[in-house]
């Protein structure tokens, strides 16, 4: 598999340059280490000259960002200047008061100076009483219920993949909008993620559009994310930041930033029914997902006589649109047919999970098995899935 796709989440970047001139001469072992030290200090310089930061906090998208970057600007403003007075006290006074030669009296001492005390006692507080007004303020901007016109999302955490459920976009048939690893949200609108889990805590974690917040099974907790509008179109990756066993780190998502029109017209089609095949592979790869898939997962279909109708179980990552995702698996793989037919012959092999503890009738499922199905059979169910759009 194509391990590069994992970190590029098809965003449009602008590179940036550094020139690090490193100074010539002749090695020496003591010029040697110093160019040794040099290098890596390079190494370091230019790493943070990269301007690829998909997952990177420094990169705020988001209004709720925005705010968190603007209060870590200050807090890192105050500390530095804080650092390069106390670098340059402490560097004077070694200078200036060194012991030198000859001079052997005892400087004054000042154990016990209660004015002294006193002052280094109440700078810091001071300091850290200016640095918590803003801190508060933001923290309570950020926890506060979002208001006005909010995009609701109800996301729930499962061992080791996301599901999305819009509970304001309803079909006529009173089923609202359900979708698995690929958030669509519109930008410049607050969108407020209602959370939970069914298992273990996770935590959801999309650092340019938002802070870290848990999912706790039997709790509901709250994010707010107000993309910038001109965040539109871009991809943004994130991923589970608490660790739930095996399949943890492959616990991803994407989140798309969609113009209010791309959401709008996204959000429709997402509503619509998949087409169950009436011929071709598609439609024997039909019979076999009716026949096997269907235990955990769920599509909503039109029949050839035009009726809708909701099939199979909600354990597994919602089907219908499968199609219309750019991954699988939790946004580790991109979605391609040689992806998926990979994934269907031996999930396993693409994500660690342990579909050997499913308990179907508790409804507990950790991990999709292989069914042992024939190329043929997998073949169709590709056909089938890659045709629902
Ligand atoms: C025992 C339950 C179970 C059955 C039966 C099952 N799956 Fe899955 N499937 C899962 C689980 C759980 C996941 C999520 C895995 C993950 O990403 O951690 C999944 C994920 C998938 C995905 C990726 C979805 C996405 O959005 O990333 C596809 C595609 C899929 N299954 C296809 C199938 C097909 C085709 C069949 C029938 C041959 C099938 N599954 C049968 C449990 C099941
Ligand atoms: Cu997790």
């Amino acid at each position: 598999m194509d391990l590069r796709v994992l970190y590029h989440p098809g965003v449009v970047v602008h590179g940036s340059r550094c020139d690090v001139k490193l100074p010539r001469r002749k090695p020496s072992p003591r010029r040697s280490a110093v160019r040794l030290v040099l290098l890596v200090v390079a190494a370091v310089a230019l790493a943070s000259c990269s301007s690829v930061l998909p997952q990177s906090s420094l990169n705020p998208k988001s209004v709720e960002t925005q705010k968190i970057d603007e209060l870590w600007r200050l807090v890192l403003g105050i500390a530095t200047f804080i650092f390069v007075a106390v670098q340059l006290a402490l560097v004077v006074s070694i200078v200036k008061w060194r012991s030198r030669e000859g001079d052997d009296t005892e400087p004054r001492q000042i154990h016990g100076n209660t004015r002294l005390e006193i002052v280094w006692t109440l700078i810091p507080a001071v300091i850290l009483a200016v640095v918590a007004v803003p801190t508060l303020r933001t923290l309570f901007e950020l926890r506060a219920p979002a208001e006005g016109d909010v995009l609701r999302v109800k996301v729930t955490g499962h061992q080791w993949w996301w599901e999305f459920e819009y509970p304001d976009i309803v079909g006529p048939d009173g089923r609202p909008l359900v979708t698995a690893n690929e958030l669509h949200i519109p930008a410049g609108k607050t969108t407020e993620l209602e959370m939970t889990s069914v298992d273990v805590i996770h935590s959801f974690w999309v650092p340019p559009l938002a802070g870290k917040r848990d999912l706790v099974p039997g709790r509901l907790t709250y994010l707010k994310l107000t993309p910038l509008e001109s965040a539109a179109g871009e991809v943004i990756p994130g991923q589970c930041a608490e660790y739930c066993w095996l399949g943890h780190a492959d616990m991803r998502f994407r989140v798309f930033v969609d113009a209010p029109a791309d959401f709008d017209a996204w959000a429709a089609a997402q509503l619509e029914p998949a087409q169950v095949p009436t011929e071709g592979p598609a439609a024997a790869g039909f019979e076999t997902f009716m026949g096997t898939c269907t235990a955990c997962h769920q599509a909503k279909v039109a029949n050839p006589d035009g009726t809708v109708e909701v099939v199979g179980t909600r354990i597994g990552p919602d089907l219908t649109h499968f199609g219309s995702r750019a991954t699988l698996g939790a946004a580790i793989l991109e979605n391609t047919d040689e992806h998926l037919r990979a994934w269907i012959d031996d999930p396993s092999q693409l994500k660690a999970m342990a579909p050997e503890l499913n308990d179907l009738q508790a409804g507990r499922v950790l991990g999709m098995p292989d069914y042992g199905l024939t190329p043929q059979q997998i073949s169709e169910l590709v056909a089938l899935l890659q045709s629902w759009k």
